[in-house]
């Protein structure tokens, strides 16, 4: 991997480093536009998982072996290195592991919620929500009492800041929202949203599994008292992902699991807990896999988040002009000009987004085609689905062509 003088990337050689690009259907080039979902992984990061399978396989903070120690090290340094990635200056006591975002957002949610809500308190979401933390709200609300309320969209695809000035309030305990829109590609003020928390007493939780991969991120800035991510979203293996908190609220916080690892002393009546992050980390973690995400932000970081923002917003901006030619497309989100996450969600009006995203297959183009797990945002939008291109940083302007090319056998094809 390299990176031109001028400061544009240099794409062909960035490509070389996913195996994956390689793959070809048939005789055609494979074209991964679906990158919302998952991302590709470059081959060091698998080199990473290898290595640690090869070498130093042990189980961690158990052993008082050469391979437990390497493992334990290894492990822990990998929280490091991921919390200084987000900013997050008290290192790994503010990173915890998770298996996802979803599992972020579970954690929080039921070890800070279910303690902390109850009649009368106010949970606020935004109406683009991810069902991740949507579904999850809801049910925490449910069994606490306490209320979900929603910021609005705007029809450009903004959140409407007045109304969250409304909705939060003094009985607000929690807001939670996304930072970058999986659906809209809208990138939230969420600085200003903690602001507003911050100034009604509320936590808030961001987040970010649509912002870490693809833009600098810096928790402290923001002033996030959570900030959620996820591995397999940003170069990085399956299987894992990231709770940041501010360490003075997750030291309050109960455990999440239970288990071994996340305790200091038991006996048979108590127990009590570990030090961050290790009580919230119970049983045996995901150590390759943390491993492997701390090599992944290695990668991301040598190339430059700057850059790697800048590469996604022109591919999502070549994408919606190419899409605007066309007077059956429709697309979602904020307009065309402005700053936005590396995707674009659209119709074609004569062919139901499924049935387009099956058509692209037969032309080796990968999209994703759906509700995105965004229900609520799609019954706003007034549509059950939408097809969504999704870029990363080894995707390029001519792979856009070839999606609008084969965009246009589908039109043939459904006439
Ligand atoms: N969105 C997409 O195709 P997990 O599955 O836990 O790694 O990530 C959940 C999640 C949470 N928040 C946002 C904003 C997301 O985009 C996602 C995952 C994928 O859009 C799968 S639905």
């Amino acid at each position: 991997m390299t990176v031109r003088e001028s400061g544009a990337l240099d794409i062909e050689s960035i490509r070389e480093d996913f195996p994956v690009l390689e793959r070809e259907f048939d005789g055609t080039p494979l074209v991964y536009l679906d990158n919302a979902a998952t991302t590709q992984t470059p081959e060091r990061v698998i080199d990473a998982i290898v290595e640690y399978y090869e070498t130093y396989n042990a189980n961690v903070h158990r052993g008082l072996h050469q391979l437990s120690q390497e493992a334990s090290i290894a492990y822990e340094e990998a929280h490091d290195r991921v919390a200084e990635f987000v900013g997050a200056t008290g290192g790994r006591e503010e990173l915890v592991f998770t298996s996802n975002t979803t599992e972020s957002e579970n954690l929080v949610a039921y070890a800070w919620g279910l303690n902390e809500l109850g009649p009368g308190d106010e949970v606020v979401l935004t109406e683009m929500e991810h069902h991740a933390s949507l579904v999850t709200w809801q049910q925490i609300a449910k069994k606490t009492g306490a209320t979900v309320r929603y910021i609005r969209v705007t029809d450009d695809g903004h959140l409407d800041m007045d109304h969250a000035k409304e909705v939060i309030g003094p009985d607000t305990a929690m807001v939670s929202v996304l930072h970058v829109s999986n659906t809209l590609g809208a990138i939230n003020p969420v600085a200003d949203l903690a602001d507003l928390a911050h100034e009604n007493d509320a936590l808030i939780f961001v987040d970010g599994a649509q912002a870490v991969p693809n833009r600098p991120v810096d928790v402290e800035a923001i002033d996030a008292d959570f900030y959620a991510f996820s591995g397999h979203k940003m170069a990085g293996p399956t299987g894992i992902g990231a709770l940041y908190g501010k360490k003075a609220i997750l030291e309050d916080m109960e455990p999440f699991n239970y288990g071994g690892d996340m305790i200091t002393k038991v006996t048979f009546e108590d127990a009590t807990w570990n030090d961050l992050p290790w009580k919230f980390e119970a049983g045996t973690p995901k150590i390759a896999q943390g491993i492997a995400l701390a090599e992944a932000v290695e990668y991301l970081d040598d190339i430059g988040m700057d850059r790697i923002a800048r590469h996604e917003n022109e591919l999502a901006q070549y994408a919606i002009d190419r899409l605007a030619e066309f007077d059956d497309v429709e697309t979602y989100g904020p307009p065309a000009g402005e700053e936005r996450g590396g995707l674009v969600s659209f119709n074609l009006e004569s062919v139901h987004a499924h049935d387009l995203a099956s058509i692209l297959n037969d032309y080796a183009v990968a999209i994703r085609a759906g509700d995105h797990c965004t229900q609520p945002l799609h019954d706003k939008l007034g549509v059950a689905a939408t097809a969504r291109a999704s870029f990363y940083v080894y995707n390029t302007r001519e792979e856009i062509d070839v999606l609008i090319e084969a965009m246009d056998d589908a039109r043939e094809l459904f006439a």
